[in-house]
């Protein structure tokens, strides 16, 4: 199968470790959208990475759907989110509030991406970072509780390590000025834990 997207990108980046997790094979095809649509607009209506393709030509879109999706193919002993039950509502709710940190300071960061200077709206982007830091404060607060175990109290990694992980990661690259390292200490000793792991790393953030 391949994957299109960037390891920038925390919605990639996370269908990326989750495949890697999972023990699933596939080739990663690097593109950037914004400098490159052609390489998404035949397969996606949207133009949006993360996109899968299967080895059947099939194609996957949206995150959450293609971990659904990959989840399914590993089966139930793999998954990465539990199939039924207290754990797999306690996980994906950890999972949204990564995901909706992962929007938020997407956000913030397109608010000047995508706009000339003259019409960037500072408390937008002083609002999603809020955001961010809300869900960022929430995950961190999630890992002291932890201890030395995983966030959805789960046996091995689960979706909500991996996308928590992802999403504090995300923060750290492009929002600089919110200094997430000094924040939430013990998400970013959690962060290097998990970035360690060889899934992780054939996932790298680019530097
Ligand atoms: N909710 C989507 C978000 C995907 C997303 O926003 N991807 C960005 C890259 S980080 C993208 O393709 N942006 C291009 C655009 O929306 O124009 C998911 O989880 O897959």
């Amino acid at each position: 199968m391949k994957l299109i997207g960037n390891y920038l990108s925390p919605f990639a980046r996370r269908v990326a470790i989750s495949l890697n997790e999972l023990g699933i094979a596939h080739e990663m095809e690097n593109v950037m959208v914004s400098k490159n649509p052609e390489a998404v607009s035949g397969h996606n209506p949207l133009i949006r990475i993360p996109t899968l393709i299967l080895d059947d030509g099939e194609v996957l879109v949206e995150s959450f759907a293609i971990l659904d999706a990959i989840d399914e193919m590993a089966g139930a002993e793999k998954a990465l989110v539990p199939a039924s039950g207290a754990d797999r509502r306690r996980i994906l709710k950890i999972t949204a509030i990564a995901l909706g940190t992962m929007d938020k300071t997407q956000w913030a960061a397109y608010e000047v991406t995508f706009h000339p200077a003259e019409k960037v709206h500072q408390p937008w982007i002083d609002k999603n970072e809020n955001q961010a830091c809300g869900g960022l404060a929430y995950l961190n607060e999630l890992v002291e509780k932890a201890g030395d175990g995983w966030l959805g109290r789960t046996d091995n990694i689960s979706q909500a390590d991996i996308s928590a992980v992802v999403a504090f990661s995300f923060a750290r690259k492009i929002r600089p000025n919110l200094g997430v390292e000094k924040r939430f200490p013990a998400l970013a000793a959690f962060a290097e834990r998990c970035e360690a792991r060889e899934t992780f790393r054939k996932a790298p953030v680019p530097g």
